[in-house]
């Protein structure tokens, strides 16, 4: 099975990064129901392996957080895009649980890159030939704000791709313990 690990983003936040979609040539945009965060991909594992990797995340503890997101930005960069993102503000503990989950993948011999947790929603995926329009969303965005929200767990995702795209199906929720009010604002 195909499995990554991300964070649930609220209905109303979906549906506010769904409303911005607009004409740019090229792109294959997320659809809203989709959009996530993710803290690790781990591709195609065997089923055994899923299991230790459900008994290892399940070892996490980290309280709640509260998460912002703003602003756009691509990878990997402005003139080569290839994925056009919306920003999310470092958090210790979005950091934490991202290294958390990379323990837990690695445990289980399931690589992972080497390359800084970089957190982002990804809205579009697109040739990189920037146009017009793709220049103006970029402008037009970027200082885009959504409503915080407080993050009660992580997610492990199966993704089943079919030839309408990726199915993504939550596998199993996991808790972060309750706390008082810890929001980094
Ligand atoms: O949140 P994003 O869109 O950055 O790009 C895929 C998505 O991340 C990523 O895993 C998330 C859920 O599909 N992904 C898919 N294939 C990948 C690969 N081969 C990958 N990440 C790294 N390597």
């Amino acid at each position: 099975m195909r499995l990554f690990i991300a964070i649930k983003i609220p209905d109303n936040i979906k549906m506010a990064i769904g409303s911005l979609r607009v004409d740019i040539p090229g792109a294959r945009w997320v659809p809203a129901e989709q959009i996530h965060l993710t803290l690790a991909f781990l591709g195609e594992v065997k089923e055994v392996v899923a299991g230790g990797v459900t008994e290892e995340l399940g070892r996490i503890q980290l309280p709640e957080f509260i998460l912002h997101f703003s602003g756009t930005g691509c990878f990997p960069d402005r003139h080569r895009p290839r994925v056009l993102w919306i920003g999310v503000q470092p958090h210790p503990h979005l950091q934490a649980l991202a290294a958390m989950v990379r323990t837990a993948v690695l445990a289980c011999d399931i690589p992972q890159e080497e390359r800084p947790f970089s957190p982002h929603i990804t809205l579009v995926r697109l040739k990189p030939a920037p146009s017009r329009e793709f220049d103006a969303f970029l402008d037009r965005n970027k200082n885009l704000t959504f409503p915080p929200f407080r993050v009660r767990e992580f997610t492990l995702f199966q993704s089943i791709l079919t030839q309408q795209g990726a199915l993504h199906i939550p596998v199993r929720n996991y808790p972060l313990a309750a706390a008082d009010v810890v929001s980094g604002l």
